[in-house]
């Protein structure tokens, strides 16, 4: 469809849970994620013009209950235009009561992300030009799983065999001493010049992460990640006063809004937008707004493909989280070039299933 075509009508949503076996199974702040849960999302229109996304769904449990209420959420907007802001307000006008979060939370995203990726392809443009940017090469960090130090190293020097500069370490699951071991293994096996993170993912008191971080002072991290629980923002807000090490938060915010309250506060030094906790490309590029007027780097969480294409299009664009969770059912999974991710070429967001794939991981 030429650009200056009609513009598209929502015909259908198919939503399809997936558990796709990783040949890494990682341990994880939650357990080892040795399967990843997924809802693949298929937006077609009446022009012919699919769109496509995921929800990442953390535990198999979320599975189900989010795939069925993809296909009632779904009902709502068949016959809707394709236009993500309007469907926006209809979707939020009929959840106020239960509110824009958690599940529904995540499927407005993947709707919004689909409708996003059906406008780039209707537009003949890579999402990343759509939204304004240009695509360019961005730097990528390997996110590791939990463990002790001599795996940790085994999995850092696999990073750097891929070319990756950076990577971050899961820390929090014994005391102060451990989380100086797995630092002290990852950077010997880093080298000096690759850049390191950790990540709590919450396991801290606030009066004990003001303890612990004043230990990891002068380790070189390039940033310590939700030292603790993802809600408690006066918390986080002292434990940012009280170290140099810069503070990375965001994948648990909600949405743009719950951004701002961390901002007002002066919780994080960076920010980290999970695409699909943040509210889809709306919402990302609305958080994005945020973080230039305050100046704030933003990296990704998850979701490589369309991070992508979103960072391309962020002013204070800072690392993108790579992982390859996802690449057994794309036909084109994210390319690391040196050590950075590209965006794909291809019009719309990137990802494109590979049907037989799906069909090995398909759910029910
Ligand atoms: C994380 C959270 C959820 C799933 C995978 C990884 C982690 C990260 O907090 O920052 O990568
Ligand atoms: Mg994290």
């Amino acid at each position: 469809m030429a650009a200056s075509g009609p513009p598209l009508t929502i015909h259908s949503i198919r939503a399809r849970p997936v558990l796709v076996s990783l040949a890494n199974p990682r341990a994880m702040a939650g357990g080892t994620v040795g399967r990843v849960p997924l809802v693949l999302i298929d937006l077609l229109t009446e022009e012919g013009i699919a769109g496509v996304s995921y929800l990442f769904c953390f535990a198999p449990f979320a599975l189900g209950p989010t795939a069925q209420l993809a296909g009632t959420m779904s009902e709502l907007v068949v016959g809707h235009a394709v236009a993500p802001l309007a469907l926006e307000q209809t979707l939020r006008a009929s959840h106020r009561m239960i509110g824009p979060q958690g599940l529904v939370g995540m499927v407005m995203a993947g709707i919004d992300m689909a409708a996003w990726d059906a406008l780039a392809k209707a537009t003949s443009l890579p999402l990343v030009r759509l939204l304004g940017g240009a695509p360019h090469a961005i730097p990528a960090y390997f996110g590791l799983g939990r463990g002790d130090a001599a795996p940790v190293a085994a999995e850092v020097e696999a990073a750097v065999a891929k070319g990756l500069r950076a990577v971050k370490v899961k820390v929090g699951a014994g005391g102060v001493r451990d989380d100086l071991a797995l630092i002290h293994a990852a950077r010997q096996a880093a080298g000096a010049e690759l850049a390191l993170m950790v990540d709590y993912n919450q396991a801290l008191s606030v009066p004990e992460a003001i303890v612990r971080l004043r230990e990891l002072d002068g380790k070189g991290l390039t940033w310590v990640e939700e030292p603790t629980v993802a809600d408690d923002v006066a918390g986080q807000a002292r434990i940012a006063r009280e170290t140099t090490i810069p503070i990375q938060l965001g994948e648990n915010w909600w949405g743009p809004r719950d951004m701002a309250r961390s901002l007002a506060a002066e919780a994080s030094d960076y920010a980290m937008l999970d695409v699909m906790k943040i509210g889809g490309v709306t919402g990302w590029l609305r958080a994005a707004a945020l973080a230039e007027a305050a100046g704030i780097p933003v990296s990704s969480h998850l979701f490589p493909e369309i991070s992508a294409h979103l960072l391309g299009a962020t002013p204070t664009a800072h690392w993108l989280e790579y992982h390859d969770w996802v690449s057994p059912i794309v036909q084109q999974p994210v390319a690391l070039v040196d050590g950075q991710a590209m965006p794909s070429s291809r019009p719309g967001a990137g990802i494109a299933w590979d049907e037989a794939a799906v069909a090995r991981y398909i759910v029910g």
